[in-house]
């Protein structure tokens, strides 16, 4: 019986770290807009460039839309340095924000 508390109290610690460690991992997400995408080939060169920038956790391109939704650690990385990304892949960041308007 006393192994089983034990369990227990084992079980309620990891629980409780593992809420904090994802409490101070803090995930953002930037929609950023794109200009000049035209195919798969161009979303491919964008999304290739923000996957192999450090703190980048999910890259997310619409085509259609011309949007990037890009996921990121944000003691990693910000959002103008993902904007720099882009424009350093030779096609455009629009500044203003699609949801904003
Ligand atoms: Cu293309």
């Amino acid at each position: 019986m006393k192994s089983k508390r034990v369990g227990l109290a084992i079980a309620a610690f990891l629980m409780i770290a593992l809420t904090s460690v994802g409490a101070l991992a803090v995930t953002k997400k930037a929609t950023i807009r794109v200009e000049g995408m035209k195919c798969a080939k161009c979303s491919g060169s964008v999304e290739k460039a923000l996957k192999a920038t450090a703190g980048v956790e999910k890259v997310d391109i619409n085509l259609e839309k011309k949007e990037a939704v890009v996921e990121y650690d944000d003691e990693k990385v910000t959002e103008a340095k993902l904007r720099e990304v882009i424009n350093g892949t030779g096609f455009k960041v629009v500044e203003e924000k699609p949801d904003s308007q």
